[in-house]
């Protein structure tokens, strides 16, 4: 690619993006509305908020792949949820249409289906149980990425991430880890794949306990490779929450007990 767009560059993940994925492209674009360290060699750093239609068409223009990083990550007020996830992501998919329909890797969450139990295993056509608005906010991102695959032939890699941090750090995330390294070879595959569509793909390592079918991860190549269990002793060191506990009962965990945030 010559240009790869990085939106929410300022966050956990895009300064892991920004810092691992440079070799994908001649120049990394890197946009946030918070602030970002410099320009280095082959990138270029322009603010934006994804709120702002114009803003958001004038960044995506010449570029060739969009990591879709940028957006309110957890539960908050629903007018920031609508502008950094709902109009943000109206605005980068009628960008996307405006500029050569640029591949797309939009960051879902398992918190599209979060009010499933965790004795319950699903795969990419269960329906949605978002457990807050914030789910709600990465269903519609979904939504948009198939309607947008359906009329004009948008390619959109919908990844569910679970957990992506550097560790696991409860019991919930020994199941929906998601390690750094394996977060940068799926980007990897899911910008280098010959034809992508608009899979569902659940952003999970290889633990050894899960909740996901995790199959669709074959049709971009992707194989994760860490494992959770590692970190089990450490996290079992620590007190257990309660076994009725949303964190012990539900996919979503504690997301699920957060109540609608009015301010
Ligand atoms: P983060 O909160 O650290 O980064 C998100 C970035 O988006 C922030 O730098 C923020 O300033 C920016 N942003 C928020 N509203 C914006 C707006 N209106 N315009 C422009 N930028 C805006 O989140 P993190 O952990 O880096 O996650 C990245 C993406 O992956 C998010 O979309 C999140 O929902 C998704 N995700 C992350 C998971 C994880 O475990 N880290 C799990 C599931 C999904
Ligand atoms: C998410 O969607 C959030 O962005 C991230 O901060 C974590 O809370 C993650 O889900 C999770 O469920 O652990």
């Amino acid at each position: 690619m010559k240009r790869l767009l990085i939106t929410g560059a300022a966050g956990n993940l895009g300064r892991l993006a920004r810092a691992r994925l440079g070799h994908l492209a001649d120049v990394l674009r890197l946009s946030d509305v918070a602030e970002m360290a410099p320009a280095g060699e082959g990138e270029e750093v322009v603010p934006c908020d994804l709120g702002d239609e114009a803003a958001v068409r004038d960044l995506v223009e010449g570029c060739d792949g969009i990591l879709h990083l940028g957006g309110v990550s957890v539960e908050r007020p629903w007018d920031q949820i609508q502008r950094g996830n709902i109009t943000g992501v109206y605005n980068l998919y009628e960008a996307a249409r405006a500029h050569g329909l640029p591949r797309i890797l939009f960051a879902s969450s398992n918190h599209t289906i979060g009010y499933y139990q965790q004795d319950e295993v699903i795969d990419t056509t269960a329906p949605m149980k978002p457990d807050g608005l914030y789910g709600v906010s990465k269903c519609f991102g979904e939504a948009m990425a198939s309607l947008y695959h359906s009329k004009f032939g948008q390619e959109t890699a919908l990844i569910r991430i679970g957990s992506c941090f550097e560790k696991p750090v409860d019991r919930r995330m020994l199941a929906t880890w998601l390690s750094p390294d394996d977060f940068v070879r799926l980007v990897e595959c899911v910008f280098r794949v010959p034809r992508l569509g608009c899979p569902i793909i659940w952003g999970v390592s290889d633990n050894d306990i899960g909740w996901w079918n995790t199959e669709s991860a074959k049709l971009i190549g992707w194989r994760p490779q860490d494992n959770s269990e590692r970190f089990r002793a450490e996290i079992e060191a620590k007190p257990m929450p309660a076994a009725d506990a949303p964190e012990s009962l539900y996919q979503g965990g504690k997301f699920t007990a957060e109540p609608i945030h009015r301010d």
